[in-house]
């Protein structure tokens, strides 16, 4: 087995509210990766985090549970917490062994009490927070709708990094506000793979505000960007 060095490791913990697809989502970023040669499926119990027998027959996470992906040159390590509130301990535990956290907002329920005191815990402990708006693929799903529930009730300090490209059936894609491209998944892909494209038509106005809010907390972070920023920097 490959030995990594301190740094070329991170903890991560994926938390949030039960069933916002954190265990899907660790088995798919493993598989992507291609740390796991397999995809699995909570329906048929084959995922690589909710192995027990208990988990299995009930469909959801009861142990804190570990998978990686290999990205990069990095060993991501991803701990898996069980969100139903009866093993609250149990998902801050695993939270006390990362460095940050992955916080899933299933767009279907939005942001609901798991997630709420999940995102509390990982302020409590000082790791940044990158959230994940799940379930994209859902009927009547709207990105905009969670992220600004997020705002709401979470916290005003929060930006988009990355924003889908259709909802629903149509979900396609995102867009990447950092490499200002288009990933659009291929059509009838498990796997994720994409195609970078240029950003779509249909995109270019949400991603235009999306991209200033961006540029402007950047630029909030310090005296200097700001003043470079109002000089139209
Ligand atoms: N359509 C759709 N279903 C999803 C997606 N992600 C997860 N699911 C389904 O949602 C259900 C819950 O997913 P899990 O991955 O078990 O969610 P979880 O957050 O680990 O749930 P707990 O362990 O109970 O906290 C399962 O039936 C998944 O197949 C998604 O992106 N799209
Ligand atoms: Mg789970």
């Amino acid at each position: 087995m490959k030995e990594y060095k301190a740094g070329e490791i991170r903890n991560v913990a994926v938390v949030g509210h039960g069933a916002s697809g954190k265990t899907t989502l660790v088995d798919a970023l493993a598989f992507v990766s291609g740390s796991s040669k397999r995809r699995g499926t909570i329906k048929d119990g084959t995922t690589l985090t909710d192995h027990a027998p208990e988990e299995i027959e009930r469909v959801y996470s009861i142990n804190v549970s570990c998978a990686f992906a290999e990205w990069q040159g990095v060993k991501v390590n991803l701990i898996d917490t069980p969100g139903y509130l009866d093993f609250q301990g149990d998902a801050i535990a695993g939270l006390s062994a990362a460095d940050g956290a992955l916080c899933l907002v299933s767009v279907s329920s939005g942001v609901e009490v798991g997630t709420e005191k999940m995102f509390k815990a990982a302020m409590d402990s000082n790791d940044p927070v990158l959230f994940v708006v799940s379930l994209m693929d859902k009927e009547h799903a709207n990105f905009e709708r969670t992220y600004q529930q997020v705002k709401d009730r979470l916290t005003s300090k929060v930006i988009p990094v990355e924003i889908p490209i259709g909802a629903g059936a149509g979900f396609s894609g995102v867009v990447n506000l950092f490499t200002r491209k288009a990933y659009v998944y291929k059509t009838g892909s498990r796997s994720g793979e994409y195609e970078e494209t240029d950003i779509p038509e249909s995109e270019k106005e949400t991603f235009e505000h999306d991209y200033q809010e961006l540029i402007e907390a950047i630029s909030a972070t310090d005296d200097a960007r700001v003043e470079g920023y109002l000089e139209g920097g």
